[in-house]
This record gives structure tokens, C-alpha cells and sequence, in this order.
């Protein structure tokens, strides 16, 4: 691949758009190798991902404005689904993702750190939906998520100013979960990958799911479905060992990790 990297360190994947030149902006051939790269995760052996970008000044610059620029409505409309789709794929991606904010993170690439399950960044970066300077709408998710995410006159008063905001202001809002200097980012969101890979992988899963799930419907359908997810758990080799190191006292209280036992 051209503009993805991706590397495994243990139960942990590290994929990084790498497009510097036009600072890790999105044209249609990082979509497509992004899709693929995520295809390509062994999620079995794989119990977080890491997103971040290439270089210390941006994480995704947003859509490739250049290739935007001459699209006519159905071509715009067709971006617009190729984007959702890939962005879609990493949403529902079963194990948990993180994405490493590591500077510009505007347009699609805000939009990107929002199909992420946890963002945090460096105190660099800068968050922001330009489009509508642009003469366009946030096409990748942009309305969906950063509404759902932070609250919907929030969302609409950053979409609608175009305001790009920093950091800080980014934490404030909630949109990111923490924020380091970039030296040390990478290292926490590694720490922060490696404490969830300590966890019983199927529940894991299942809270990423029963979570997921359940914002999308009313609330007597979603505990349904975190009942489903709960019950899923029972007789798997995680949940007797982790009950049965409380209940025989073990010092260490750990979860044997053992692998990802298929259903
Ligand atoms: N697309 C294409 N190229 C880009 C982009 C981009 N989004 N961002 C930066 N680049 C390129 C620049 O053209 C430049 O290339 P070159 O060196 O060949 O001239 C290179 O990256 C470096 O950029 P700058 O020289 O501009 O760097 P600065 O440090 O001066 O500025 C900024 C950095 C502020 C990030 C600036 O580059 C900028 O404003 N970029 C555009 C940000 C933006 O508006 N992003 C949103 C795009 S729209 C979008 O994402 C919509 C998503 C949904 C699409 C749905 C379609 C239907």
C-alpha cells in the first residue's frame, strides 16, 4: 500500500495514514487502501487499534479537496458513500479502536476520529468541520457523529461557524478524552491499548457492541441487547477465570489472557 501503514506490536495494531505531502488527506485512493487495511486485521489476534497519522503536524487534513473539486452531484454523492462506507467499516470494527490525534484533524479527518471509539490527542492539534467554507456539508459522518458526540447545538454551532478549535477547547467539549504533549502520545495511547488488551477480549467486544447497538434504538430495546451481550459472556473461558481468581483469592486478581475463542 501507498498511504497505509500498519504494524502489529503484540495484541495491539497500529494503522497510520501516511500521506504527508498533502498532510494525510483523504483522496480515493487512501480510502480504498484504508478499507483494505481493515479487512486486513486479524481480529483474533488483535484486541485494539490505534489510527493516528504520519508526521508531527497532522493527523488528517480532511478530504482531498483537489479531487473534490471538480465532482458533480452524483460523483460528490458517490465520495460521500465511499467515505461513509469505510468509516462505517471502522466503526463497527469489533475490537476497540483509539484513534492518536497527532495535529490537524479537520473535515474528514475529524470526521475519521469520530468513528473511532476513543480520541485523544496532542496539544497541537486542531479539531474543525470547514466544509461549509468550502460550499459543501460534512459528507463523511460529520453532522451524525460530532452530534451524537458532543451535543447537537454544539455540533451545529462548529459545523455552521466552520470554527476550527484547539486542543484544549476539543477536551473541554468532550471530544477528545485526554491530551498530551505529541512526544508523549503515542506512548499513551499505546498504554491505553495495552490495559484494554489485558481484558477479557469477548467482553471487551461485547461492551463495544452493546454500546454501539444501543445508542442507535430506545432504551427497553437496548438493554435487550446488553442482556444478549451479558448472557453471550457466560461459560467462556475469560469469565470462569476471571470469577474464579476473585472467588479463590488470587493475589494477582489478572485474567489469564488466553486467546479469542471463536462462537
Ligand atoms: N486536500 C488536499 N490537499 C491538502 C489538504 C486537503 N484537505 N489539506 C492540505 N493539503 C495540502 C496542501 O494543498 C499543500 O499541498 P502543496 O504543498 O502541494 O501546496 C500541503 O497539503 C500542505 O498544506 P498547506 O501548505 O496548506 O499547510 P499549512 O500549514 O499552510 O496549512 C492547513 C495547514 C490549515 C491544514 C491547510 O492545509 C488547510 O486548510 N487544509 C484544508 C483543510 C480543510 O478544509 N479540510 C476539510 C476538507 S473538506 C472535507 O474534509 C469534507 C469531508 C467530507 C467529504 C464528502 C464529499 C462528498
Amino acid at each position: 500500500m501507498e498511504f497505509i501503514t500498519y504494524e502489529q506490536e503484540g495484541f495491539v495494531g497500529v494503522l497510520t495514514i501516511n500521506r504527508p505531502q498533502a498532510l494525510n488527506a483523504l483522496n480515493s485512493q487512501v480510502l480504498d487502501e484504508l478499507s483494505e487495511a481493515l479487512d486486513n486485521i486479524d481480529v483474533n489476534e488483535t484486541r485494539a487499534l490505534i489510527l493516528t497519522g504520519a508526521g508531527e503536524k497532522s493527523f488528517v487534513a480532511g478530504a482531498d479537496i483537489g479531487e473534490m473539486s471538480t465532482l458533480t452531484k452524483a460523483e460528490g454523492e458517490a465520495f460521500g458513500k465511499k467515505g461513509n462506507d469505510v468509516f462505517l467499516k471502522l466503526e463497527k470494527l469489533p475490537i476497540p479502536t483509539i484513534a492518536a490525534v497527532n495535529g490537524f484533524a479537520l473535515g474528514g479527518g475529524c470526521e475519521i476520529s469520530m468513528s473511532c471509539d476513543i480520541r485523544i490527542c496532542s496539544e497541537n492539534a486542531i479539531f474543525g468541520q470547514p466544509e461549509v467554507g468550502l460550499g459543501i456539508t460534512p459528507g463523511f459522518g460529520g453532522t451524525q457523529r460530532l452530534a451524537r458526540l458532543v451535543s447537537p447545538g454544539m455540533a451545529k454551532q462548529l459545523i455552521y461557524t466552520a470554527r476550527n478549535i484547539k486542543a484544549d477547547e476539543a477536551y473541554r467539549i468532550g471530544l477528545v478524552n485526554a491530551v498530551y504533549p505529541i512526544e508523549e502520545l503515542m506512548d499513551n495511547a499505546k498504554k491505553m491499548a495495552d490495559t484494554i488488551a489485558k481484558n477479557a477480549p469477548i467482553a471487551v467486544r461485547n461492551c463495544k457492541k452493546a454500546i454501539n447497538d444501543g445508542l442507535q434504538v430506545g432504551i427497553d430495546e437496548a438493554v435487550v441487547i446488553e442482556e444478549k451481550l451479558f448472557g453471550d459472556c457466560f461459560e467462556t473461558e475469560d469469565q470462569k477465570a476471571g470469577m474464579g481468581n476473585f472467588l479463590e483469592k488470587d493475589k494477582e486478581k489478572k485474567l489469564k489472557v488466553v486467546p479469542f475463542q471463536n462462537k
